[in-house]
């Protein structure tokens, strides 16, 4: 029987493959081609326009970082917005939190959501949650429409600046993002990886719009063995509290939550960036 692999072009002269055992699932959307897989290296994952997105192994990583960063600095958070994040590890991480009261979730795609809770019960298992409410509409066009001050936490967990997630790396995005937050609003976005050109120029590009309208803009690093050059970066902004000089290490470590990837060192150290990210940061 012949190997069945799947390969993703990171760069035009770099792929990255993983051996599948099956392919259980493939479908045009109205907007992106959804495509579910089996793997023996990281379990069930699914791609989107041929790029991964979540997989069983590394998942973790990438929904703790998301999440418990901006919780251990301002554990006061109570209203939520998820945008993006169909297979619904982010909402997963968020409902952790007994005292958080309301979590709505923007997903563009609902056949993300649909096949994740289908395939990937991992992440889906908490999208039921009565805190939870589903839209399925676009996030630009939502934050749009949402008042001043209607949230304190906006997690933006988005595809790449291509195709529907380009909308989410514009001023007017974010500009929206910071009317929507309270005064002690904490925006997260998936920002990028600074490792290989073409995925750096849009880190750059968002974190040079994000500083011009929040006064604290930072960035900060995690380990995403699948996505191009595992290294990879979240975007911390906010109208006050600084993620290091604010961050409530013993108030988060009384949640008494279990996780696997972040900690109260990694806390610190997600922050500490090597010189050339630095360089590009400062660059902007
Ligand atoms: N939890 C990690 C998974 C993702 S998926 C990102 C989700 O964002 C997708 O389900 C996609 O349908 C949704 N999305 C894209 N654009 C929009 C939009 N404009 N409004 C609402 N939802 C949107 C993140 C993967 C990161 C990959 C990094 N290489």
């Amino acid at each position: 029987m012949l190997d069945l692999w799947y390969t993703e072009e990171w760069t035009d002269n770099c792929r990255f493959s993983l051996k599948v055992k099956e392919q259980i699932h493939s479908e045009q959307s109205e907007f992106q081609k959804i495509d579910f897989f089996k793997s023996e290296e990281f379990g069930t994952f699914f791609t989107l326009d041929g790029l991964m997105m979540v997989n069983e192994k590394d998942e973790f990583v990438y929904h703790d970082m998301i999440t418990h960063v901006a919780l251990a600095t301002n554990p006061n958070i109570k209203r939520v917005l998820v945008i993006g994040g169909g297979d619904g590890g982010t909402v997963r991480e968020v409902t952790r939190y007994p005292h958080i009261e309301k979590i709505d979730m923007v997903e563009i795609d609902e056949r993300v959501v649909r096949l994740s809770q289908k395939y990937l019960p991992i992440t889906a298992s908490k999208l039921e949650d009565p805190r939870v409410t589903l839209y399925f509409e676009d996030g630009l066009k939502f934050v749009e429409e949402s008042a001043e001050g209607s949230y304190d936490l906006i997690l933006v967990d988005s595809t790449d600046p291509i195709s529907v997630g380009e909308g989410l790396f514009t001023t007017g995005f974010y500009k929206n993002c910071y009317r929507v937050l309270s005064d002690e609003g904490i925006l997260i976005n998936q920002h990028e990886s600074p490792y290989f050109a073409k995925y750096a120029a849009e880190m750059k590009k968002a974190h040079n719009k994000i500083k011009n309208l929040f006064p604290v803009a930072k960035v900060y690093q995690f380990h995403q063995p699948t996505y191009p050059s595992g290294h990879w970066l979240f975007g911390f902004a906010s109208k006050k509290f600084d993620p290091i000089a604010d961050h409530q290490r013993e108030a988060w470590e009384k949640f008494g939550l279990k996780t696997r990837y972040y900690n109260s060192d990694i806390h610190t150290g997600a922050f500490a960036l090597p010189t050339f990210v630095r360089e590009m940061l400062e660059d902007v």
